[in-house]
């Protein structure tokens, strides 16, 4: 038997030895030669002569970037021309000049492309087509083709009309001037402003590249923990590079906005926004940035929240500072956006109702371009959050969803965590809002209350590690955020295909035992840190492991105010007989969440407060149930530790072998998060461990004295 387990590892290191080694750098653009040789010959014969005419920067990527994919997928290398000829076997041209296809009758309209559009299409006779109505839609046809050939599909037949659902498709980054990343895992900031504007690091064409490649058009490229330095002169210089380097991808850049610039790089002595002082500061500072970046999106502005400056330091509302930016910008077509993640631990209410109670009155008070940008969740990217009730409620006002792709709760990034299930989770949630259908993703996408702008925006976990994302498996995070940005309508489970395909291998058998585990990994990761609608019970301030415990200080940054355990159980009753949070969704909504017996138990808790020996869903009590979770999440991880073993062979060592490292992380971290949240509840419960169940490891207090320094993503001392 051992010998056989020998031959059988010798057998999977030879071969994932054969294969290249990989650091991750090229994400999901690796180009990986073509295994299928019929295959080969087809995309040969299509890509026999491809002609992209035009000479503007981004016609001169789309070459740049066919000629690379073709020369590392295909064996034979092909011609890229700029003038078409009657050879032409794949042209890629603008609809305006495609004079001699005119008569194609399946050929887009104008309008169906809109501007960032594509159509891909197979005459009968004659090249495929990519065409597009500009000339960002023709590279992200030309994605939409490599995306499609690094799969290995056929490109016969081929016929399709895309175009994104939403316009404003961002990426937030909370990195700071000094290099540091808020919440970020993935080594410093990619940004390095010491060395703009001479020095370019190349990386930056790389990120350009892969934000194309999934349709991200804009990035803001500052902390919303905003330095007001970066508005100065010196930094805008610094900025225009980025801008030119990202421009021909499509990505606009946008800065975060600190309220108080006027004090802090205007020498005024306020920053109120009815001031005309403060009036005139901002028009001409956003006149200084348009004359150095004409395209600039514009701000995006965190105020009078977890300490940063705002216009109700001067009694002025959240509209009437979005107010002053958006004059400011409005004659450049700029936007703002302005967040509603707004709470105090001043205001007696329920955390979970402080940003409907500050916003919903001001509906209808902001300019025509602002947009709010609300969490997904009303509390902060737990793990599992229900809808923001903000959502669907604003019926004047864009509401743009914002995600967060870091990993701030979930692991910090050393976890496995496929977050596509986490997005659509709440995307398709039904807010009822206007009957039911009325979903969040139909109140972001403009359709429901006719919105003109449109938007989303993820807080990017990108960071200078060589793979950009700390772990292997975060890149699929950054992939799926922009997959749903261009299409919320493609499937979790579509888009874990398309990433492994490209960032691994098209094996089937090595997919189709990565989808579900890709797909399971998200309840696998909410059963062993926060099941049943748990919440906010992780370590203070750095946010890494559990902290159930957690107490004292500013009550709404504590674990207890969240749970609420009690000798009779646990959960933070948001109903009517608490703090009746639920009454701010759609009646429809509120009487599920609202009804111990018709909320799902997947938000139980964060809806209810209920007894240690009540029933639920399954049968179990509450106890037995808490238990099952925890048991369950950490034991599920060993058994992705196995079906990640089991791709040895699939995949190159340096990968592998990281991946494999950083699961072993995961398994240890999930028990820790089991037994200390375990032995804490059990506090209160009173109960035992059902029989069957290990016990931890080790005592409360051992747990509770675990203590860790310098956790990244912080500002440490
Ligand atoms: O998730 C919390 C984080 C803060 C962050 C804040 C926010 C940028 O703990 O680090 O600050 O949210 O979203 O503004």
């Amino acid at each position: 038997m051992k010998r056989y387990t020998l031959i059988i590892g010798l057998v999977c290191l030879s071969v994932s030895m054969s294969l290249k080694a990989e650091n991750g750098y090229d994400l999901w653009l690796r180009y990986a030669p073509i295994s299928d040789a019929n295959l080969e010959q087809n995309y040969q014969k299509i890509l026999g002569t491809v002609v992209v005419p035009g000479y503007s920067e981004t016609q001169q990527i789309i070459r740049k970037e066919l000629k690379r994919a073709i020369t590392s997928m295909l064996k034979t290398p092909v011609t890229v021309k700029t003038t078409h000829t009657i050879e032409a076997t794949l042209l890629i041209a603008k609809l305006n000049e495609l004079h001699d296809f005119s008569n194609i009758p399946a050929l887009a309209s104008v309008e169906a492309l809109g501007n960032e559009g594509y159509q891909l299409i197979q005459p009968s006779n004659g090249p495929l087509l990519i065409t597009a109505n500009s000339d960002i839609g023709l590279l992200y046809g030309t994605f939409h083709l490599l995306r499609h050939m690094q799969q290995q599909l056929s490109l016969t037949e081929l016929n399709l009309i895309q175009k994104p659902r939403l316009k404003l498709r961002l990426l937030n980054h909370w990195d700071n001037l000094d290099r540091t990343v808020e919440r970020g895992y993935a080594g410093f900031s990619i940004w390095d402003w010491h060395k703009l504007p001479d020095y370019a690091d190349p990386r930056y064409t790389d990120y350009a590249r892969a934000n194309a490649s999934i349709g991200i058009n804009g990035t803001v490229v500052t902390n919303v923990n905003a330095n007001a330095l970066v508005l100065s002169t010196q930094y805008l210089e610094k900025l225009t590079t980025l801008a030119n380097i990202l421009r021909p991808y499509g990505i606009k850049v946008y800065l975060t906005a600190r309220f108080s610039a006027p004090v802090e790089q205007g020498g005024l002595k306020t920053a109120d926004p009815l001031n005309t002082e403060v009036q005139q500061w901002w028009q001409y500072k956003v006149r200084e940035i348009y004359t150095l970046i004409p395209d600039f999106g514009g701000f995006l502005v965190k105020a009078n929240s977890e300490g940063q400056p705002g216009p109700q330091d001067y009694h002025r509302t959240h509209a009437q500072g979005a107010n002053l930016l958006a004059d400011a910008v409005a004659p450049y077509d700029g936007v703002v956006i302005w967040r509603a993640f707004v709470y105090s631990h001043e205001v007696p209410d329920d955390r979970h109702k402080q940003a409907n109670n500050e916003f919903l009155p001001l509906d209808g008070k902001f300019r025509d371009n602002v947009l709010v940008q609300v969490k997904n969740g009303a509390i902060d990217f737990q793990p599992r959050e229900p809808f923001h009730p903000l959502f669907g409620s604003m019926k004047q006002t864009p509401l743009m969803m914002e995600f967060q792709i870091t990993q701030e709760y979930t692991g910090c990034a050393t976890h496995l965590f496929y977050q596509a299930p986490l997005y659509k989770e709440t995307l398709d949630s039904d807010t009822w809002c206007k009957g039911e259908g009325s979903t969040v993703a139909s109140v972001i996408d403009g359709s429901l209350y006719k919105n003109k702008l449109t938007g989303i925006a993820g807080v990017s976990n990108i960071g200078n590690d060589f793979n950009w994302t700390g772990h292997p498996f975060a890149q699929a995070n950054w992939y799926a955020y922009g997959r749903l940005a261009w299409d919320y309508q493609l499937s979790a489970e579509e888009i874990a295909k398309e990433w492994l395909k490209m960032t691994f291998t098209t094996e089937p058998n090595f997919v189709e035992s990565m989808v579900p585990m890709m797909m399971d990994s998200r309840e696998v990761l909410v059963n062993y840190m926060t099941p049943i609608g748990l919440h906010h019970i992780m370590a203070r301030n750095h946010h890494y492991g559990p902290g159930p415990w957690v107490t004292g200080g500013r009550p709404d940054w504590t674990s207890v105010y969240y749970h609420r355990a009690d000798k009779q159980g646990l959960g933070f009753d948001r109903t009517a007989t608490g703090s009746n949070a639920v009454n701010q969704y759609f009646p429809e909504v509120a009487r599920v969440f609202g009804q111990r017996e018709l909320c799902p138990d997947k938000y139980l808790l964060w809806f209810h407060h209920v007894g240690w020996n009540e029933t639920l869903a399954s049968g179990r009590t509450l106890w037995d149930e808490l238990c099952y979770r925890y048991y369950s999440g950490a034991d599920a991880v060993r058994q992705m530790q196995n079906q990640w073993d089991a791709q040895a062979d699939f995949v190159d060592t340096e990968r592998f072998t990281h991946v494999a490292e950083l699961l072993k992380i995961q398994a240890k971290e999930a028990r820790w998060w089991r037994d200390a949240c375990i032995l804490h509840f059990q506090q209160f419960s009173g109960q035992p461990i059902p029989e069957g169940y290990d016990q931890p490891a080790h005592s409360l207090e051992y747990y509770m004295n675990i203590e860790h320094r310098f956790v990244p993503g912080i500002k440490n001392e």
